[in-house]
């Protein structure tokens, strides 16, 4: 039965109308717990190009200094000279910084005792005051929750090998699902069951799209995976059209584009297959799970290809903050 509007705006009799926020939510404004820093600010209230940026890779993924000066400060760098403003996402003292400033940056990179932080840990870290380096998971509802679409990485999470029985599934592939940021990555690494991982985004709602010449999604540090990408972008035009779609439509779900390593600084996927196999044994024998898996096995794959792997990932990064720049210009020019 259809009820009459004025009902319907009323209504059912002796009912009170739920408030839109309950009332603890409503007590601290949100600016107590997310600081958009000015630069970053003004860029996004003049509409110009933001590109946000996660800071899990700076704080588990690499080592103090390079994580700093051939990583950190590099990518906001290449990510200026490609005509966007960088805003790097961390959690410092119980607060979300979006934009941090030098020392920062340098505080999260040296700091040995930071927390590695996605969606489930956000309440825990900001109400004890801790500080932390955010996942893509949490780095997407940071940019989210400042209005900025564009988000660069270098490899997303995804289901883990084995993850049909440990049900290791990464909260980034979820938070994909459930958040409407583009993410600029690699592909996933091969650590991870890649097959799966695309399955879930399936799932998950999650429009992937390989970027450049190769429908192939790439797996991270190697450009083969032998997996196709669902679908294909030319450039940075095409890019930025479909999330434009994607934002234009109203879906609440993310879009990942997935740029191949540069062919020059890319490792073998032997190599790599070879390095991860032992990786995982010894990650198994050491009892290793969890968040502390991820960052064991990139550092066990370092030590293991002496370093081959620390260069495709650094080469991996910055080729995606420049493709990610372009993509964040091109898209604010179509919302002019
Ligand atoms: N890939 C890297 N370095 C990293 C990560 C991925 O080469 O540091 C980080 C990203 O922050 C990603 C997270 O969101 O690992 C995924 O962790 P997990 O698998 O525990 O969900
Ligand atoms: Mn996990």
């Amino acid at each position: 039965m259809l009820l009459p509007s004025s009902r319907l705006s009323q209504g059912c009799p002796g009912t009170v109308p739920a408030p839109t926020q309950p009332p603890y939510a409503r007590r601290t404004p949100r600016g107590a717990y997310v600081r958009i820093q000015p630069s970053v600010q003004e860029a996004l209230m003049a509409g110009r190009p933001v590109v946000a940026l996660e800071s899990t890779i700076i704080t588990h993924g690499m080592a103090y200094p390079q994580n700093l000066r051939c990583m950190a400060r590099e990518v906001e760098e290449i990510v200026r000279t490609n005509g966007a403003v960088p805003a790097t996402v961390g959690i410092l003292r119980g607060r979300i910084h979006v934009g941090l400033t030098d020392e920062e940056l340098e505080f999260l990179a040296s700091s040995k005792n930071v927390v590695k932080v996605s969606r489930r840990d956000l309440p825990f870290v900001l109400s004890q005051g801790l500080s932390g380096g955010t996942t893509v998971s949490g780095t997407m509802i940071a940019a989210h929750k400042a209005g900025i679409p564009v988000f660069v990485t270098g490899g997303i999470g995804g289901v883990h090998r084995g993850g049909e029985n440990t049900l290791d599934v990464s909260a980034d592939l979820t938070e994909l699902g459930r958040t409407p940021v583009a993410v600029v990555s690699a592909g996933v690494k091969s650590i991870l069951d890649i097959g799966r991982t695309l399955e879930y985004l399936e799932t998950q709602g999650v429009c992937v799209a390989a970027f450049g010449e190769s429908r192939e999604f790439p797996a991270f540090f190697s450009r083969q995976s032998g997996f196709q990408a669902p679908y294909h972008v030319q450039d940075e035009e095409e890019a930025a059209k479909l999330i434009a779609s994607a934002l234009g439509l109203g879906l609440s779900s993310g879009v990942l584009i997935a740029v191949p390593c540069p062919e020059e600084r890319a490792t073998s996927g032997q190599v790599i297959e070879e390095a991860i196999q032992q990786a995982l044994s010894e990650a198994r024998s050491k009892g290793i799970t969890g968040k502390e898996v991820t960052p064991f096995m990139l550092q066990k794959i370092n030590e293991l290809t002496d370093g081959t792997s620390l260069d495709s990932n650094l080469a991996l990064i910055q080729n995606n903050a420049r493709v990610g720049s372009c993509i964040a210009v091109a898209l604010s020019k179509l919302q002019k």
